[in-house]
């Protein structure tokens, strides 16, 4: 064992210096359902200046180091492929500032998005991007994969709130890009290049976000088509309504027959897709915007359409879209999750092709997601052994026939996981070997020896 581990322990305190194999298991996974793979340690750092000695041992002796928040992600952008010394933010959980002045916050790393959320909310305010592990994600993480979520429809993701940040770079060297004020044109913009960069550039040590006040009221509507391609052009017709829904979204039939059984929203027999759509605004406008939106659900022959009575119902419909991704998971052996991006206009056709794909493969396909974005979880479940040869060999076939047919349609790999490792050999697909030799020369630039998150994002 190279001799940094001691000198941390030493320095930093053992019980900051994890290095036994059963603690180090939470370490050596995600939620991408890759690995494990273990590090050599993982340290909890408390301060900028512990990520700071980290980084600069780190870089002295040559070890690898991966930032982790609370480990949410879904592309093993915090596995330590290379081992080395996981770097965990999870206990900077501070909100420094609520400013309802300059409508600004200031946090650590580790605070919870949900936690800001409700904070600021406290105040009047409102931090907007929603991932769907927002209980359990952190703002440090969300920053590392700009994350999005329902609201980033009518909102956008976590870049459009990130305005300035405290980052420290291989080596240790500390740099605060960006401001506190809303906007801001001095220099190149280094928030946004941090920004997604998957933890290959710095590590976040403190997050400057721009607030909102809070919207005055919420109203839901949840409706259930027979038929998807319907759901599909409800869609459409909700969004020529002229209103910016805050949140659309959509689930097919395969998503929910894994729902029913655990949703306290008995969901129709027969149903071919939901649709759920969510609005936010002036109280006095949002009861006729809502009940506008209803009626071209109706119009299209959805079986069901409801308004939520109240805030109880309001959340007992989301929870109907918010526990798809666990039920499926729960449900099966195996579950690839993919956030495909494509126009809005292509979505119809991409849920054709997915039947397809699943029917060629013999691979139960369930697609959920941002539909307002265009942005479709489709997930590749199965009961076989994944591990086995015949089994990963129809996976990986379906999965390229997916990203090839979402390339064809002009859309995107990734529209709010990242790349991480789990999509990394696809990325010639979507880029140009220019942009991508740009981006490793940036990664280069930053991080000469290559030792901050190495092996993420592009081919090896
Ligand atoms: C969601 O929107 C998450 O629910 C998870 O992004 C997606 O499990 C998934 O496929
Ligand atoms: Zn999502």
């Amino acid at each position: 064992m190279k001799p940094i581990y001691d000198i941390l322990q030493r320095e930093l305190g053992a019980a900051k210096v994890l290095r036994d194999e059963a603690r180090l298991e939470t370490y050596a996974r995600d939620e991408s359902g890759l690995g494990p793979y273990p590090p050599e340690a993982a340290v909890l750092a408390d301060s900028v200046e512990e990520i700071q000695l980290v980084l600069r041992l780190a870089d002295e002796h040559d070890v690898v180091v991966v930032p982790r928040g609370l480990g949410t992600g879904m592309t093993g952008g915090a596995l330590p492929i290379h081992g080395g010394i996981v770097l965990s933010t999870e206990r900077m959980q501070k909100i420094k500032e609520i400013s309802r002045e300059d409508l600004v916050a200031v946090v650590e790393p580790g605070v919870i998005t949900g936690v800001l959320q409700d904070a600021v909310e406290a105040e009047g305010l409102f931090y907007p991007p929603d991932p769907a592990s927002l209980a359990m994600c952190s703002l440090g993480g969300n920053v590392a994969e700009n994350a999005g979520g329902p609201r980033a429809f009518k909102y956008g993701v976590t870049r459009e709130y990130l305005i300035g940040m405290e980052c420290v770079l291989m080596g240790g060297t500390r740099l605060r890009p960006g401001r506190r004020t809303s906007k801001g044109v001095t220099g190149y913009d280094v928030v946004g290049l941090f920004c997604g960069s998957e933890g290959t550039f710095g590590v976040t040590s403190e997050i400057t976000f721009k607030l909102l006040p809070k919207p005055q009221g919420v109203a839901l509507l949840l409706a259930v088509f027979a038929d998807p391609v319907r759901a599909g052009e409800a869609v459409s017709a909700i969004i020529r309504q002229g209103y910016r829904p805050r949140a659309l979204e959509f689930m097919d039939r395969v998503s929910i027959e894994h729902v029913r059984p655990k949703a306290t929203y008995p969901i129709p027999e027969g149903a071919g897709a939901v649709v759920i759509c969510e609005l936010d605004g002036d109280a006095d406008v949002l009861d006729g915007a809502v009940e506008r939106c209803a009626q071209a659900c109706d119009a299209l022959g959805a079986v069901e359409v409801i308004i939520a009575a109240d805030e109880a119902q309001r959340r007992k419909l989301w929870e109907t879209r918010r526990i798809t991704s666990p039920s499926l998971r729960h449900a099966h052996r195996y579950k690839v999750s993919e956030d495909i991006c494509v126009p809005r206009s292509a979505i119809a056709e991409m849920l054709r092709r997915v039947d397809t794909i699943g029917a060629q493969t013999d691979l139960l396909m369930a697609t959920f997601g941002h539909a307002g974005d265009g942005n479709l979880h489709v997930n590749v479940l199965t009961d076989e052994d994944h591990h086995d040869a015949r089994v990963a060999a129809r996976i990986q076939d379906a999965l390229g026939m997916l990203f090839k047919d979402t390339l064809a349609l002009r859309g995107t790999l990734s529209g709010e996981h990242g790349i991480g490792i789990a999509k990394k050999k696809y990325m010639p697909w979507e880029q140009a070997p220019e942009l991508i030799d740009l981006q490793k020369k940036l990664k280069r630039t930053l991080d000469p020896k290559n030792l901050l998150n190495p092996g993420k994002i592009f081919p090896e």
